[in-house]
């Protein structure tokens, strides 16, 4: 059985795409922010404010670790969770691990209402997003096995791309 992993940063959509993937595929889908929230309980800006990025950082380490030795999931990982090399490792030696490379601008359109976001609760949400993509891009690069590019004209369509590449991969 196969596994997939999406990497990218946060608004990129991975979730999207993470569910009709897995529905296509016949895969189990787990978003990795939404497993970290059941465990605690607690939302994360919660766990950020109370705990701070550091724990948050550790708690996604550990489930980044029990996820990817599962069977037959699509994930969905945190924006954040490549910044582990110990997590860079499982995700690229335990699936086929897809970056969704979505612009600066893409990502602020997605994410100007979202109150979810700590990492953006700031006065320049945009120089931050900057920031996050200089230090990121070649950590999701350096993990990726395909890298798709979010700038299509619809989501169905990065779908089928998706499903095509992956299909290349597995005849290699
Ligand atoms: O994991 C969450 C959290 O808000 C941190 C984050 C990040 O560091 O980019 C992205 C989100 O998916």
């Amino acid at each position: 059985m196969q596994n997939v992993f999406l990497v990218g940063l946060m608004g990129a959509g991975k979730t999207t795409i993470g569910r009709i993937l897995a529905r296509k595929l016949g895969l189990k889908f787990i978003d990795s922010d939404h497993e970290i929230e059941a465990r605690t309980g607690a939302s994360i800006p919660w766990i950020f404010e109370i705990e701070g990025e550091q724990s948050f950082r550790r708690r996604e380490a550990d489930v980044i670790r029990e996820l990817t030795a599962q069977q037959g999931i699509v994930l969905a990982t945190g924006g954040g969770a490549i910044l582990n090399p110990d997590s860079r490792a499982y995700l690229k030696a335990r699936g086929t691990v897809i970056y969704l490379r979505a612009s600066v601008n893409s990502i602020l359109a997605r994410t100007a209402h979202d109150k979810n976001r700590p990492l953006l609760q700031t006065a320049d949400p945009r120089k931050k997003l900057e920031e996050l993509m200089a230090l990121r891009d070649p950590l999701y690069q350096q993990v990726a096995h395909m890298v798709i590019d979010t700038g299509r004209p619809n989501v169905q369509s990065m779908v089928q791309t998706i499903l095509t590449e992956l299909e290349r991969l597995a005849c290699q």
